[in-house]
């Protein structure tokens, strides 16, 4: 089972927002963005540009018909800045032209007379002035304060996560182009269809029946398209409204690097407590989330960042806090792991300063701690699965890690210069919107009388194979060929109120959704069997491998003349179908409930070798146990396990984000921003999957797998400071990612002249 998607995107075939097939007139806006992080808006004139050559219209913060406002969960964001810029590369006018060398040129001359103001880019120094997006928010379990007393080792801690880049390698961009009627159609490189047809119809002042939103596929997101994808959207669709023609709005890279948010930076205070036996007795841990300058999904990240404060480890007295707070940056956003990967990494650092404190291996301190069915989280619901223990315990069994410890040691007996490093991080990820009400989708499946399935749901592709995923659910439900089926744009006139391509849940909800809805199809198509038969009894008919079954033996009567039968008997061979997660529920005022339909759990050894005295590493190994549940494509999950857990590894290796003290993005380009490449991408990654259970929630038995590797990546930060401490045994505390070489480096060398 391979991505069929694959075949297109190696031939160059996939058609993103910019490949599309776009009227001749298309018109084209490049945006006019603010060069200060803080200020006051004296003067925007528009007039010298609007004159140009080529020009139809510089549009502003006065234009949009309705609300100038994009704010999805909270209105505090405009979609042109009008009184006041928050951050450099803020929006503040959208230059219309026939085409996008001229809107770009005009672009950079259009002159903006702002009043700087001084930037505030520190979260902390946020919260200590009161610039919080909201109220702090806390989780606990326990009694924290008596357990102080019963700890026989505590420490504490300060540790530092910085942001990070999405680089999707397509480019935020829209077209849109007015229809019939006062009708606007959006084509968008969203991951949430329905949030940009709700804003653009706000902004329009119109229903949102008259604006249809199309998704094609993305080329790429990670989350970087799940609330950003709107601002670009709103401007091409206002810019169409206005001028009566398609209108393309598409971002150049360092336009994109600058105007969008990243995955949060935060600063984290911990306190922890380990009993005699080195349980985890206490947990205190305070995260201060940089939201930039708005709050986009802050709050929801801010919430799943205390959901995983605890990550696989089983602590009775737990207070967690954690406070968003608004600076001078863009405003931070979704990004794969959603605020985990900041407080799992928080965890770590803290169990292995216990662990050193009290003299212990860090691997024993985890593994003691480690969930078991029952353990309560701070949230209150109750883990359900082993296998936050039963990954560590098959990953420790594997021949490979003895041989694994034995090559470090042996190592780092023969070499002074060179160092390897190993180090465990076991992950445990819930999965669901922890925003309750998002845990739905839809299905719109049709059979065309050639027998030819078309399936439409909420799901957008965007790479990660959920397309090859839903087909797969259709032909495994009729018992078709997988070329039978097609999966069509994603569109909110087919299937509305689409929750986001989000939280690793496509697969479960859509899948889901789309199971129900050719189930109730195939119903029919059974008892349109049985009549066709002359059986009595449609219970004894099913579908297998395109043909009738009677009594379970192969009938004559195969999928396509059964399909026209059906048709010429006028049954309808369409139906639609709603997915919600059952069970899960959690009341905000106590912090309590069940917010995930269930967990997944895996751990990961990895092994780095570093050489001294450049700094410079590599990351030889990674070897994951995770579950999975009953896998419905392997090689995709496998592909997926591989992409996010390289894309956790340059977040705490080597992908760094500077600004200056303006608050500007220095690393706005692809040779200042160092992504992780083949190169550099572990020697050896080896998963074996647990794949022997049946989870409810998840699409067939399946289980989510588009965050949980993420994680693993921050293995290789403690794979890297074990290697530092090979060579520096005196070497302090390392709470800092990411880890650059630059880093390591300086940490080596630090204080060696005294
Ligand atoms: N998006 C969201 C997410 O809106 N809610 C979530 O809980 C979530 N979790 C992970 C990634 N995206
Ligand atoms: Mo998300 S971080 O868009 O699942």
């Amino acid at each position: 089972m391979t991505n069929r998607d694959a075949i297109l995107h190696v031939r160059g075939e996939s058609r993103y927002v910019d490949d599309r097939l776009t009227p001749e007139d298309t018109l084209f806006g490049a945006v006019v963005t603010s060069d200060v992080a803080c200020g006051t808006i004296r003067s925007v004139d528009t007039s010298p540009a609007e004159s140009r050559e080529g020009v139809v219209c510089v549009l502003t913060a006065g234009d949009p018909p309705g609300e100038n406002q994009i704010g999805n969960i909270i209105r505090d964001e405009p979609l042109f800045a009008d009184s006041e810029v928050h951050y450099i590369g803020q929006p503040i006018a959208l230059v219309v032209a026939r085409d996008a060398a001229t809107a770009r040129s005009v672009a950079r001359g259009v002159k903006v007379e702002i009043d700087p103001g001084t930037p505030l880019l520190d979260p902390r120094e946020a919260h200590a002035q009161g610039s919080l997006i909201a109220p702090p928010r806390t989780f606990a379990l326990g009694d924290i304060e008596a357990a102080w007393d019963r700890c026989k080792w505590i420490v504490e801690g300060r540790v530092e996560s910085g942001g990070q880049e999405h680089v999707y390698l397509e480019t935020q961009g829209t077209v849109a182009w007015p229809a019939e009627d006062g009708k606007v159609v959006v084509q968008s490189a969203t991951q949430s269809p329905s949030v940009v047809q709700c804003i653009v119809a706000r902004m329009l002042g119109m229903p949102m029946q008259r604006v249809e939103v199309d998704v094609l596929r993305l080329g790429g997101a990670f989350g970087g398209k799940e609330d950003q994808a709107t601002a670009w959207a709103a401007m091409a669709a206002l810019a169409a409204w206005k001028t009566g023609k398609a209108v393309k709005v598409v971002l150049r890279r360092r336009e994109d690097m600058r105007s969008t948010g990243k995955r949060h930076p935060y600063s984290s205070d911990f306190r922890i407590g380990l009993g005699k036996d080195l349980d985890i007795l206490a947990y205190d841990v305070t995260f201060y989330q940089n939201a930039g300058a708005a709050a986009d999904l802050s709050t929801s990240i801010l919430e799943r960042t205390l959901f995983h404060a605890t990550n696989s480890y089983n602590i009775p007295n737990v207070r967690a806090t954690a406070v968003s707070c608004r600076t001078n940056l863009p405003p931070n956003t979704a990004f794969r792991g959603f605020g985990a990967p900041q407080a799992m990494f928080v965890m770590e650092c803290a169990v292995r300063k216990a662990a050193a404190a009290a003299g212990a291996e860090a691997e024993w301190v985890q593994r003691k701690n480690l969930l078991s069915v029952g353990d309560e989280f701070p949230y209150g619901m109750r883990c359900s699965s082993p296998n936050a223990r039963r990954s560590w315990e098959m990953l420790e069994d594997q021949p490979e890690t003895a041989v694994m410890r034995e090559a470090v040691s042996v190592f780092n007996a023969e070499h002074a210069l060179r160092k390897k490093g190993l180090a465990f991080m076991p992950v445990c990820f819930g999965v669901s919107f922890t925003t309750t009400f998002l845990n739905q989708a839809g299905a719109l499946v049709h059979v065309y009388s050639d027998g030819s399935v078309g399936v439409s749901t909420a799901a957008v592709e965007m790479g990660q194979g959920v397309n090859t995923k839903i087909r797969q659910a259709a032909a495994r439900t009729f018992s078709i060929g997988l070329d039978r089926v097609r999966v069509e744009t994603t569109n909110t006139a087919r299937v509305a109120n689409t929750s986001p391509t989000a939280a690793s849940s496509a697969a479960d909800l859509n899948g889901n959704a789309t199971r129900l809805a050719c189930e109730a199809i195939l119903q029919r198509l059974v008892r349109s069997a049985a009549d066709l038969l002359g059986s009595e009894a449609p219970d004894d008919i099913s579908l297998l491998d395109e043909t009738v079954q009677a009594s379970g033996q192969a009938t004559d009567l195969k999928w396509e003349a059964l399909v026209q039968h059906t048709y010429r008997n006028r049954i309808s061979l369409s139906a639609q179908a709603h997915y919600a997660t059952p069970r899960i529920h959690f009341d905000k005022a106590v912090e309590k409930g069940e917010p995930f339909s269930y967990h997944v759990a895996g751990t990961a050894v990895t092994e780095v070798t570093l050489d001294c005295l450049r700094g410079t590493y590599e990351v030889d190994a990674v070897r994951v146990v995770h579950d999975l549940g009953r896998s419905i494509n392997p090689m995709i999950d496998l592909g997926q396990m591989e992409g996010g857990l390289v894309q956790g590894i340059g977040w705490v290796t080597l992908e760094e984000l500077l600004y200056d003290d303006e608050g500007r993005l220095l690393t706005d380009s692809m040779s200042t921003y160092k992504i992780p490449d083949m190169n550099f991408a572990p020697g050896e990654i080896q998963a074996e999957f647990i794949q022997d259970a049946q989870y409810e929630g998840g699409a067939f038995g399946s289980k989510a797998i588009g965050e949980p590797p993420f994680m693993y990546g921050i293995g290789t930060f403690f794979a890297l400071v074990e290697a530092m401490r090979a060579f520096r045994p005196d070497l302090p505390d390392q709470h800092i990612l990411p880890l650059t070489p630059e880093r390591v480096l300086m940490e080596l060398v630090a204080d060696l002249s005294s």
